[in-house]
């Protein structure tokens, strides 16, 4: 009869600290890890046109360290999001979102603080910027 009891009490101890390291878990850990903002860039209709200002929009755009990015394409033609720039200044691990069709979206995080240019390299007067504080 005691150690039934005695069972019982460590089953619900148990259950008890389950619940607790769950809850921890819920309202601490998983907020921690998703505290990164996001932030669209779009890649603005007649984006090649040599002539356009920001052909990703916004560029220059600034952002915490974490921020996760979406760049989406919203012209009517394929380009790309390409870390570096079009004279061959791309780095080994950059980015690369390949070619984006129209509508096509692409998603990079910035995990560490710099200024990070990047470009089409369907399209080298295409040019952008994040800086990452
Ligand atoms: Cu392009």
């Amino acid at each position: 009869m005691l150690k039934k009891l005695n069972i019982y009490k460590f089953g619900t101890v148990s259950i008890g600290i389950a619940v607790v390291t769950g809850l921890t878990f819920t309202m601490f850990v998983l907020p921690s890890k998703a505290v990164g903002q996001s932030k669209i860039v779009s890649i603005v209709k007649g984006a090649s046109n040599p002539s356009s200002t920001e052909p990703y929009n916004p560029s220059p755009l600034s952002v915490p360290v974490g921020t996760t990015i979406t760049w989406i394409n919203n012209d009517n033609t394929g380009h790309t999001v390409t870390q570096g720039d079009p004279s061959g200044n791309t780095p080994p691990n950059g980015f690369d979102s390949g070619i984006l069709a129209p509508g096509k979206s692409f998603t990079h995080t910035f995990g560490t603080a710099g200024t990070i240019q990047y470009y089409c390299t369907l399209h080298p007067t295409m040019l952008g910027e994040v800086i990452v504080k």
